[in-house]
């Protein structure tokens, strides 16, 4: 008859060789790395992520730091006047104002971040000062604003005359109704592995076109918009904000990784949760991307149509991510 001392140490010798799987039929974290690390990766998401990846891939590939690569890859849509979802050229608030949301997140789980800030091209440089400059994680507005200036950022006009255009359109019709717009959606949300095995991220967004004014989305809020543990992996996300931010979506997707999910199977969980629990989910866009620290990667959506870019291993790939509904 075996003790209660000898049937334990029976179990931990299976579960250590790996003989018996943990109840939840999950693999644990560590199990679920192969032991081999795939890197560089650069994984983006939108079609212009593959822009944004070959710019971080420069900088991976020559032992640059993920943070780097993150950094200068969303920079490239930020001041890109065609996307006009990010940056320069972004569409405006219902006032008429270009505010814009950006953040990083790197290896050692420092943050930084700036909210509707106007005027200035590149949140996400102002978002890595922010952390690498002041005691604080989060900037917003006329703050966020003025530190860029003192920083050295120079003001730049970000409203385009398309989309000056596209907002007189809309209010010919909107009564000033704030929009939730439910196609899809064109966040950059950027995350990255170097040579070092290190992971870093980026977010930046003009946000919902037509907003109120002074809204903010979860792409600039840590933990909503862009996650990182670098014990463990890297999430962003992209899509209605609104439903990202009630469910903590790019902390959650790192959480469930931490659990033993794969990214792929991470980031449908997360959804998961907003399906459970959120009514009328299914009027609105959500993505997800995530990437482990052993460079196994993937994404999901709500619905069809999300897209993200993976570089690894020398190629460049705009993969057609899965989703729940058609
Ligand atoms: C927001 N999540 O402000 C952003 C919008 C977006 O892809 O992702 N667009 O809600």
């Amino acid at each position: 008859m075996p003790t209660r001392k000898s049937f334990l140490k029976t179990m931990a010798g299976s579960l250590m060789a790996g003989s018996l799987l943990p109840l939840t039929g999950k693999r644990s974290f560590a199990e679920a790395e192969s032991g081999k690390v795939t890197k560089p990766v650069a994984l983006s998401t939108w079609r212009f992520g593959l822009r944004a990846n070959e710019k971080a891939w420069g900088i991976l590939q020559n032992n640059g730091r993920a943070l780097d690569a993150v950094e200068q890859g969303t920079r490239l849509i930020e001041a890109d006047p065609n996307i006009t979802t990010v940056g320069l050229g972004g569409i405006p608030d219902r006032d008429g104002y270009v505010t814009l949301d950006a953040c990083v997140m790197d290896e050692n789980m420092n943050a930084g971040s700036v909210a509707a800030i106007q005027d200035i091209e590149h949140p996400v440089s102002v978002a890595r000062l922010v952390m690498e400059k002041t005691p604080h994680v989060m900037l917003v507005g006329e703050g966020a604003l003025q530190f860029a200036i003192e920083q050295g950022f120079k003001k730049t006009k970000l409203l385009t005359a398309e989309g000056k255009k596209e907002w007189e359109e809309w209010k010919k019709t909107s009564k000033y109704k704030p929009v939730i717009n439910i196609e899809n959606h064109d966040t950059i949300g950027m995350v990255a592995l170097d040579k070092s095995g290190n992971l870093s991220g980026a977010c930046t967004t003009s946000g919902v076109k037509f907003k109120m004014h002074g809204r903010v989305g979860d792409s600039p809020i840590i933990g909503d918009g862009l996650y990182v543990d670098n014990k463990v992996g890297a999430a962003s996300s992209t899509g209605l904000g609104e439903l990202v931010m009630r469910t903590c979506g790019s902390f959650t997707v790192v959480e469930m990784m931490r659990q033993g999910y794969s990214p792929t199977e991470a980031c449908k969980k997360t959804l998961e949760r907003i399906m459970d629990r959120i009514a009328g989910y299914e009027k609105y866009q959500v993505g997800y991307i995530a990437l482990s620290r052993d460079g196994s990667y993937g994404g999901y959506a709500i619905h069809k149509g999300f897209q993200y870019a993976v570089y690894v291993n020398g190629k460049n790939t705009l993969v057609d991510a899965k989703s729940f509904m058609d």
